[in-house]
């Protein structure tokens, strides 16, 4: 198993050549051209702190026409550009590479961070399409508080909405809570405009819901981790607003009997939105952590989230459905205080585990019926990997979707990542479902892919970025 050099402080960076330099200043003004190593800092490593590397530049464009006059420039300059939004990925992907990629002669090549966070149009709403068009920095939050009163809301949610952007969220096809109801993000993408590789623009807006005019490039897009093309806008449909909500938490067995339920409760309730999983440790994590109240008197082994949306207080449709279900316990929240509390009980997670160490998080995807084996496997299998791990595996129960989370092992000791990441495989999972490959898991790819997937994707990477200009490193561990 390769080891990659992962946090390690002597990662290598090569330095702007001048001419390069003068370019990216001539592009977006001095200002935005950050070469100080501590205005770098806060670029240069991931929101897990797992990943790190030497930027030579953050640049930080402020239009379309900007991206492209920096891509131009890095991809004539013998650099790689580093696409980031929100940095909050958790793979990698947006951040310098720890050993840069190598030029034809073997010498690093310097690495430029393109923050994508002054891109910030918020479109009009579009109340005939229900339809809106943003920039690619604006944060899904943003994007919320942006639509409230509109009569329409976006169809994703998460939990770094915050901080996650939009077009990052494109780059790696984000999920979140509400893909049961509503799809991933390239479900929600109706109009794209990319810069390539070469600096072209790509533009596809207002796009079409229905379009077969030639090859997908928006859904193509969608998931290339910043490999194909930089989104700088994207076009989003809307859904209509489920303004009233009810949550309940219910206690379970296990992993399966929480698969279970959620398909009872996904075929009994039109209204459901959210079907999510968490174990009593992470549970137990995240009362230490940030507070609050156990919500059951006793301990159990795992918890079923469950969410409905509706124009009508859905709650009654809850408490009938749950009834149906032979749960250890439950609870439905009686308010909006009450369902917050619940939710941050899951949505604490993150944060959580992130306190308590520097975390292994392993999201992948698992065939529903086979995720009670899955979680008892895989559980075991991690134990065999090291001798003390602390396990937290929660995640969209109602997608197949669970976040492996792991602390102990060291980093780049990745034993445990391929403990888990061969068992996802073996059992015809996803090695990722929604957080993407980066640079993270590029050595299980190929398992999980196959040769002729592989070749296909690397023959469209060659076709639209020859030069590996776009985030060399991330999905490929070497040049296409
Ligand atoms: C979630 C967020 C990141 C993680 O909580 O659903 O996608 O793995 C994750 O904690
Ligand atoms: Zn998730």
């Amino acid at each position: 198993l390769r080891h990659h050099v992962r946090v390690s402080h002597e990662t290598d960076g090569a330095a702007l050549p001048d001419p390069l330099l003068a370019a990216l200043r001539a592009a977006v003004g001095p200002s935005h051209v950050l070469t100080d190593a501590d205005l770098r800092a806060t670029y240069e490593t991931d929101w897990s702190r797992r990943f790190h590397g030497v930027a030579a530049a953050v640049v930080r464009p402020g239009t379309m026409d900007e991206v492209a006059a920096v891509v131009r420039a890095c991809g004539q300059g013998g650099a790689a550009v580093v696409p980031q939004g929100g940095n909050t990925g958790l793979v990698g992907g947006s951040v310098p590479r720890a050993a840069a990629p190598r030029d034809g002669r073997g010498a690093p090549r310097p690495q430029v961070i393109l923050s994508m966070l002054r891109l910030r149009e918020l479109g009009a709403v579009d109340q005939v399409a229900g339809e809106v068009t943003v920039g690619a920095g604006v944060t899904l939050g943003a994007l919320q508080a942006h639509l409230a009163g509109s009569g329409w809301e976006v169809g994703i949610d998460m939990g770094s909405r915050d901080s996650a952007t939009l077009g990052g969220m494109v780059a790696t096809n984000a999920g979140g809570i509400h893909v049961l109801r509503n799809g991933v993000m390239r479900q929600q993408l109706v109009g794209i405009e990319a810069v390539l590789a070469s600096g072209e623009i790509v533009r596809r807006l207002p796009g079409a819901v229905k379009d077969n005019t030639g090859y997908a490039l928006p859904a193509l897009f969608a998931g290339s981790e910043g490999t194909l093309a930089v989104v700088t806008r994207l076009r989003l449909r809307l859904v209509p607003p489920l303004p009233r909500r009810a949550v309940a938490l219910l206690a379970v067995d296990d992993a399966g009997q929480a698969a279970t339920f959620a398909a009872e409760l996904r075929r009994r309730l039109a209204c459901l939105t959210a079907a999510e999983l968490f174990d009593d440790d992470g549970m137990r994590l995240v009362l230490v952590h940030a507070g609050g109240e156990a919500p059951f008197r006793e301990r159990h082994p795992r918890y079923l989230l469950v969410e409905c949306g509706a124009p009508d207080d859905p709650t009654d449709q809850l408490v009938e459905a749950i009834s149906a279900v032979a749960a250890r316990d439950a609870v439905v929240a009686g308010d909006e205080g009450g369902r917050r509390r619940l939710w941050a009980l899951r949505e604490g997670h993150t944060e959580s585990v992130n306190a308590a160490g520097i975390p292994h998080k392993l999201d992948v995807s698992v065939p529903i019926g086979r995720i009670g084996a899955f979680d008892v496997a895989v559980r075991e299998a991690i134990r065999a990997a090291h001798p003390l791990p602390r396990i937290f595996i929660y995640g969209h129960v109602g997608d197949g979707n669970l976040h492996v989370n792991v602390l102990g092992p060291d980093p780049d000791d990745e034993a445990v990542d391929d403990a888990v990441l061969g068992l996802v495989i073996e059992l015809g999972g996803a090695v990722s479902a929604e957080h993407g490959i980066g640079v993270a898991k590029t050595a299980w790819l190929v398992r999980d892919r196959g040769e002729a997937d592989i070749a296909a994707m690397r023959a469209i990477k060659r076709g639209l970025d020859p030069g590996d200009v776009l985030n060399p490193g991330v999905l490929f561990s070497d040049p296409a």
